[in-house]
């Protein structure tokens, strides 16, 4: 299975029911009291991160997401049932986004939840309306239309580790042989086509989560072998740990390449707390390591810490592991420290805000505004009476007055919002 970490999807969140208009039915007489039930609201879609998720492969199947609409207010003051929310499992690190590219979830710990579509509220039904003033209403709610967005979701890895270098580096090797992950391995270039995650445990207490990224090789960051895609996944690791075979002829050219590549995608990967490793050092005697070392010591930053390691036989792994659970920690308590604002930003029309605005062209008088654009979505324009309240509503917000100002007169038309749709008569 291929590794899907970038998907569009549409999300749509349910409408709500209709309100009812009924009346009781009674013997002997024509009409009633009003009865009509109002309708239940639409589900929510909301995301979900779990860490029983590890790709956004599921997605490649399911392109909609479509919560219930809320059902019909009924007679008999029935009331239609609220659709249940969609609740939509994502691997933590999902990051989602809507058209404009902006942010609408960023999800990073496990359980954590976003609202990315309001359904709409359920529409009253003309039981609802019943007054003394009004006792027979002969006009019901629609209900309003849920939310839809076109939604980007992208995942973020949110690993500890990213394990960096050229393509047979051993980096698969060393995946497998320090946690659960059981990735591909072979002596060619580019076995690792997507990135594998694996938990290494350090002493029974402390674990770390290493991400092994396909190989890189010089002209990554320019979209050359396949290094470009994955790079932004070191994005938010706290280390990343290098690794470079002893057996390459100027292992500190190798370490430079790598380098310069993450500092061309993003000049900041390169100030993170770095680890590095030769690997395959079985067959070397001390002298040679040592030499190896010392000159990668030179290249390296001031305190990196660098060891000589072998996934065959297992020299230095426990050291090294230590050494980056270490870093990991003091990046962890850093991070934690300073944690920036966590708020997510989510999507909602319950909020809605009492301002508006008249414009007139000639004859047609046009409102907009969040509260009064969302009454007539719940208006049935067919209605006189549904209509008839639309007025009230407009009269008391006294968006009405505002008009007469501007000149309407009767006959004028009035529109609410942008859609010709929601047009009656002053
Ligand atoms: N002798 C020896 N060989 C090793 C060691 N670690 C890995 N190898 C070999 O090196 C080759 C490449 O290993 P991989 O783990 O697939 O390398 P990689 O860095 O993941 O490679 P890509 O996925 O292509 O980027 C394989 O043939 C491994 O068996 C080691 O410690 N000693
Ligand atoms: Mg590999």
């Amino acid at each position: 299975m291929s590794f899907i970490d970038k998907v569009k999807v549409v999300a749509v969140a349910g409408d709500g029911g209709n309100g009812k208009l009924s009346f009781r039915h009674e013997k002997f007489i024509d009409k009633g009291g009003p009865d009509g039930g109002d309708g239940g609201n639409g589900g929510d879609i909301v995301l979900q991160a779990s860490r029983n998720q590890n790709t956004l492969a599921a997605f490649r199947y399911q392109r909609e997401l479509k919560a219930d609409d809320g059902k019909p207010g009924g007679k008999t003051r029935m009331h239609g049932r609220s659709a249940k929310h969609m609740i939509v499992q994502v691997p933590v690190g999902t990051v989602a986004t809507i058209e404009d590219g902006e942010v609408v979830a960023d999800l990073t710990e496990d359980g954590q939840t976003a609202i990315i579509a309001k359904g709409g509220h359920g529409g009253f039904g003309n039981a609802h309306f019943v007054s003394s003033r009004r006792q027979a209403p002969n006009f019901a709610e629609k209900g309003e239309p849920g939310e839809q967005f076109n939604l980007g979701l992208e995942l973020k890895m949110i690993a500890d580790v990213s394990l960096v270098g050229l393509p047979n580096a051993g980096k698969s090797t060393l995946l497998s042989k320090v946690s659960n992950a059981r990735p591909e391995i072979a002596d060619y270039a580019f076995t690792t086509l997507s990135p594998n995650l694996g938990v290494a445990d350090i002493d029974g207490q402390n674990s770390v989560l290493i991400a092994d990224i396909p190989g890189l090789i010089e002209g990554a960051a320019d979209g050359k072998g396949l290094g470009h895609d994955f790079l932004r996944h070191i994005e938010r690791t706290a280390v990343v740990l290098h690794l470079i075979d002893a057996y390459n002829e100027d292992v500190v050219s190798v370490y430079k390449t790598v380098k310069a590549e993450l500092k061309a995608y993003q000049p900041d990967l390169i100030k993170r707390p770095e680890v590095i490793a030769i690997t395959k050092v079985e067959g070397l005697d001390d002298e040679m390591t040592d030499d190896l070392i010392k000159k990668l010591k030179k290249a390296a930053p001031k305190g990196a810490a660098i060891f000589a390691i072998s996934a065959q036989s297992g020299q230095g792994l426990k050291e090294m592991l230590y050494a980056i659970s270490g870093k990991v920690q003091e990046v962890r308590a850093h991070v934690e420290a300073e944690k920036p604002d966590t708020s997510i930003p989510v999507l909602t029309l319950s909020d809605t805000s009492d301002a508006y605005t008249v414009v007139n062209d000639e004859e047609l008088y046009k409102v907009t505004g969040e509260r009064i654009e969302r009454f007539a979505r719940r208006t049935d324009f067919d209605s006189e009476e549904g209509v008839q309240r639309l007025r009230d509503i407009m009269r008391r917000a006294g968006i009405l007055h505002e008009m007469v100002r501007q000149g309407i007169e009767p006959g004028n038309t009035i529109q609410v919002g942008k859609n010709a749709a929601y047009q009656f008569e002053y």
